[in-house]
């Protein structure tokens, strides 16, 4: 049972015949195409499931084409046709978007950029890539990395997601800390507008103040605004000396005073700061088959890393931090990685989260930035309000609802708050929705701090957002997409 209620299908857009299937088999390869009989076409609807459905098996549209163009001009022809026939689209890069974002509500074509996957420059002095919107981040950091330099960005679903995708969610991810939001290490974007025009504004260069940057609406934009075909971004030269360490934490209040001193004792190498509860970490060491490189279970874990140039000076800062730590009582033990197979491990350890607590049920999941002081408190708070509605019992994984842990880049100040149920159901959804939205905005905290709106969080934008700047989104979505074919029913 799907967990949310589906915003009724908008009768202005065209329901698709053989027509538009034959039309489209003129201006894309015919092999790109895939259309099932309901509108003229070949393909079994089994073959459009992966399409259809989103990551977490949440959300499910009903499409009957998906179309995987290979380049822009192809794209342009694409969404000229759907705009003057009124024809709904979604963009979808590689699918593992958490909002309800990259799937269709109903019967929009999905246009997929998986085709569009080819690196169409690179400068080895100053690390600009520019590449197709298609390209797989895990193979474009391979490429980078070959050439001594690291992509901006890293997330657990690199594997799978696609730059594109990226820029279009605005993603954060586990680089956060040190290299900041795709906001600013991307520096040009080639994007196709709803009506077919190509705006190519893929710059290359760091400094141009020329007008107004166009550029900064299409990322986070969701697909609601334009396909961006390619991407230009600055890549940082890679570091040479990786270190991390994992720390077993009493309290979240030392979770934060750990922080502080990585700060103050690791200054520039620190290039991430991480951290997780019990229950996710018996989560993921369970389903990742994984062992904990400490002595006992602890409330909290924390993954700590650096990056530098000169190893010896930085696996000094690392096992001074972690004497600190240990001595002044703030963690109660820690593990420094010894070689790249424990750091793999170790950040196994915190990326297997998400598939870990996927793999045990249902997962509600919601992704805020709320002050570092109280981000943990709403995780306790939905924890006592479950229990009060008996829907939960700590450690007994009977209930409807199995697990409420928090995790996150507690250094950008975002948690990831996930309740894992037996089943998505209104019953358990209703204690958590408005309330987390609301306990979020009473701290003047974001209601979704990287994941996007999508389709989950359209009705609650509210909460972060004054109605005057709302208003004002929906002015620049009239803008660019007039007839509001691209990835309808979300975000505004
Ligand atoms: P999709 O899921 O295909 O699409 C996402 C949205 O972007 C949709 O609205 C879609 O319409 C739009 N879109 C996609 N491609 C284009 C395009 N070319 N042009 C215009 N619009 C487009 N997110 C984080 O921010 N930080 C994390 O740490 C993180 N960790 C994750 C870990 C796992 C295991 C998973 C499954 C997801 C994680 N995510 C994380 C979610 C993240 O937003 C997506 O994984 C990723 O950024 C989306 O890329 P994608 O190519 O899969 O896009
Ligand atoms: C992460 C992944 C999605 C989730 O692991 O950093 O962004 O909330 C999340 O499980
Ligand atoms: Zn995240």
């Amino acid at each position: 049972q799907r967990q949310h209620h589906k915003p009724a299908r908008l009768e202005s857009f065209k329901k698709l015949s053989n027509v538009d299937i034959e039309h489209f088999k003129k201006i894309v390869p015919a092999e790109t195409v895939l259309a099932t009989a309901a509108v003229g076409g070949k393909a079994d609807p089994i073959e459009l499931e992966g399409f259809n459905a989103d990551w977490l098996d949440k959300y499910r549209g009903n499409s009957q084409l998906v179309l995987r163009p290979k380049t822009t001009k192809e794209v342009s022809a694409i969404l000229k046709y759907c705009s003057e026939q009124r024809i709904a689209v979604v963009p979808q890069g590689g699918n593992t978007g958490l909002v309800g974002g990259s799937v269709p509500v109903h019967d929009e074509v999905v246009l997929s950029l998986r085709n569009m996957n080819r690196v169409r420059s690179y400068d080895e002095v100053s690390g600009v890539l520019v590449c197709d919107a298609g390209c797989v981040l895990e193979e474009l950091d391979n490429y980078v990395a070959e050439r001594g330099h690291i992509m901006p960005l890293d997330l657990g679903a690199k594997g799978s997601c696609h730059i594109g995708g990226n820029v279009a969610t605005n993603a954060g991810g586990i680089r956060f800390l040190r290299y900041g939001s795709l906001h600013g290490s991307v520096l040009g974007l080639e994007v196709v507008l709803p009506d077919g025009t190509v705006l190519d504004n893929l710059s290359t260069l760091r400094k141009d103040n020329t007008g107004y940057d166009l550029k900064q609406l299409f990322i986070g934009s969701e697909g609601t605004l334009g396909v961006i075909t390619g991407v230009s971004v600055l890549t940082p030269r890679r570091p040479s000396a990786v270190n991390v360490a994992v720390l077993g934490v009493p309290s979240y209040e030392n979770v934060q005073q750990a922080f502080k001193h990585a700060r103050q004792r690791c200054g520039e190498i620190l290039s991430a700061y991480e951290f997780w509860d019990s229950s996710c970490m018996r989560a993921v060491l369970h389903h990742q088959s994984l062992k904990s490189p400490l002595e006992a279970e602890y409330p909290f874990y924390v993954l700590v890393e650096t990056s530098g140039s000169e190893k010896a000076h930085d696996d000094e800062k690392l096992s001074a931090l972690l004497e600190e730590l240990l001595e002044q009582g703030i963690v109660e033990d820690g593990a420094l990685a010894q070689d790249d197979t424990q750091i793999s491990r170790m950040w196994m350890m915190r990326e297997g989260i998400p598939e870990s607590l996927g793999k045990t049920g249902a997962t509600y999941k919601y992704d805020v930035s709320i002050p570092i002081p109280v981000l943990y408190d709403v995780v306790k708070d939905i924890a006592k309000k479950l229990e009060k509605a008996d829907l939960y019992k700590p450690d007994q994984s009977s209930g409807p609802v199995k697990m409420v842990c928090g995790y996150g880049h507690i250094g950008d100040s975002n948690l990831h708050l996930n309740v894992v149920a037996d089943k998505f159901e209104d019953r358990v959804t209703n204690i958590f929705e408005p309330y987390v939205y609301e306990w979020v905005a009473s701290h003047r905290g974001s209601i979704s701090a990287e994941h996007g709106v999508g389709l989950m969080k359209r009705d609650y934008l509210g909460y972060s957002k004054s109605p005057e700047m709302i208003s004002y989104m929906k002015r620049i979505k009239d803008v660019f997409d007039p007839h509001h074919i691209l990835n309808p029913y979300k975000v505004v």
